[in-house]
């Protein structure tokens, strides 16, 4: 039996991580879900599993060393699943001290936790920090982001992501501890905070607003529906090779206006709302222009492949919404 810490497990990829574990794997499992309750999670997303055996939730922040060294000295961990971070880039160019508190030294806290409880013994431990494409910095010209890409943060939400990702594999060549890092693209699905592109757009729609656009809305980016990025994270996970990074990413990409105007057409066509106008708005400052992907070493090496086109993933969103309008409405419930 494998016991799975994983991080920031109450936020939108997390919580889309812990329904796939508990629902796809065959094998006996124990989650302890650790998160600090941010604005942006909601513990209601996987209370379900209060109660059972498998599963445990602790309201707690990363960088609390002594409720780290704790957790691991109580609990035979095997499986770190680093999602907890600040993910935001709007937010970080606000408050990018509060990014790098949590992204680095957070993540620093975490792989420090596990080195020393694991220390005597690393035969089938894991520790897999979920960083993202933005750490490459934007795409100038043709071509796609490839792991042998430079490391190039162009703002400050990257560059915390990137500081983490830096640590990540700096723990592994200098003290051994088997670290997996991978870097995903854009993810879209249900439990996504109202802040992010889509689900903003799906909400101004809902209450007949007009829906914001950054600069000319050309900018480009690559949609992965997030069950295609926790297969991924599953077969990395259990197959990966120790002290390497994989990329995750879609086949396609897409513009704002594209997606933009994905979302209205399900809208006006299958739920017959009539649809408020696009509001052209000022740019974000070091608004990366492009991301692609090249996922070719993780469809290789780990026989990984994207399931959800970007028409069905996006039927699927559009839909959860529609379904869980109160999603958007409820506060996060601190419950612990
Ligand atoms: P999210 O903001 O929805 O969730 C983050 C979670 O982390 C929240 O539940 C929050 O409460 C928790 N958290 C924040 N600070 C914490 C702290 N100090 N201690 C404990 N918990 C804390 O983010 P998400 O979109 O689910 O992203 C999850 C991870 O995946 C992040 O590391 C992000 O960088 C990465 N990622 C996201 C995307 C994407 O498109 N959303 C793509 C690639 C990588
Ligand atoms: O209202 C908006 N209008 C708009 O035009 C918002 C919120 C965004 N945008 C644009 C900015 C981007 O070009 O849409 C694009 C997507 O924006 P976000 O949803 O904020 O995502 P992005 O900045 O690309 O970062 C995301 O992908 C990588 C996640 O938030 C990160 O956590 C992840 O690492």
């Amino acid at each position: 039996m494998k016991t799975y810490l994983i991080t920031g497990g109450a936020g939108f990829i997390g919580s889309n991580y812990i329904h796939y574990l508990m629902q796809h794997l065959k094998e006996e499992i124990r989650i302890i879900n650790l998160d600090a309750l941010t604005y942006c999670a909601r513990s209601a997303n996987v209370s379900c599993y209060e109660g059972s055996s498998a599963y445990r939730f602790v309201k707690g922040d990363i960088c609390e060393e002594a409720l780290l060294e704790e957790l691991f000295a109580k609990n035979d961990i095997d499986y770190v699943v680093h999602f907890a971070a600040h993910s935001h880039v709007d937010r970080s160019i606000r408050s990018p001290k509060e990014f790098a508190r949590v992204n680095v030294c957070g993540t620093l806290s975490l792989l420090d936790a596990a080195k020393n409880a694991w220390e005597r013994d690393f035969s089938g431990k894991r520790f897999l920090y979920i960083s993202t494409d933005e750490v490459y910095g934007e795409l100038k010209g043709p071509g796609k982001f490839t792991e042998n890409t430079p490391v190039q943060p162009r703002n400050p939400y990257s560059a915390s992501k990137a500081g983490g990702d830096h640590m990540a594999r700096a723990y592994y060549e200098t003290y051994g501890l088997p670290v997996l890092v991978t870097r995903c693209s854009n993810n879209y699905g249900p439990y996504q905070y109202q802040e992010k592109f889509i689900p903003n757009c799906i909400l101004c729609c809902q209450k007949g607003q007009p829906i914001p656009v950054y600069g000319d809305g050309l900018n480009i980016r690559n949609w992965l529906y997030v069950s295609d990025h926790l297969s991924a994270i599953d077969k990395v996970l259990k197959e990966g090779r120790i002290g390497e990074v994989y990329n995750i990413g879609a086949e396609k990409d897409y513009t704002n206006l594209e997606i933009i105007n994905s979302i209205t057409s399900i809208l006006k066509n299958e739920y017959q709302m009539s649809i408020p106008s696009i509001e052209f708005i000022e740019d974000r400052k070091g608004h990366d222009r492009r991301y692609s992907m090249d996922a070719a070493k993780l469809q290789k090496e780990l026989g990984w492949k994207q399931e959800v086109s970007f028409e069905e993933g996006i039927r699927r969103t559009v839909g959860w919404y529609m379904e869980n309008r109160d999603f958007m409405d409820s506060p996060a419930i601190p419950s612990h």
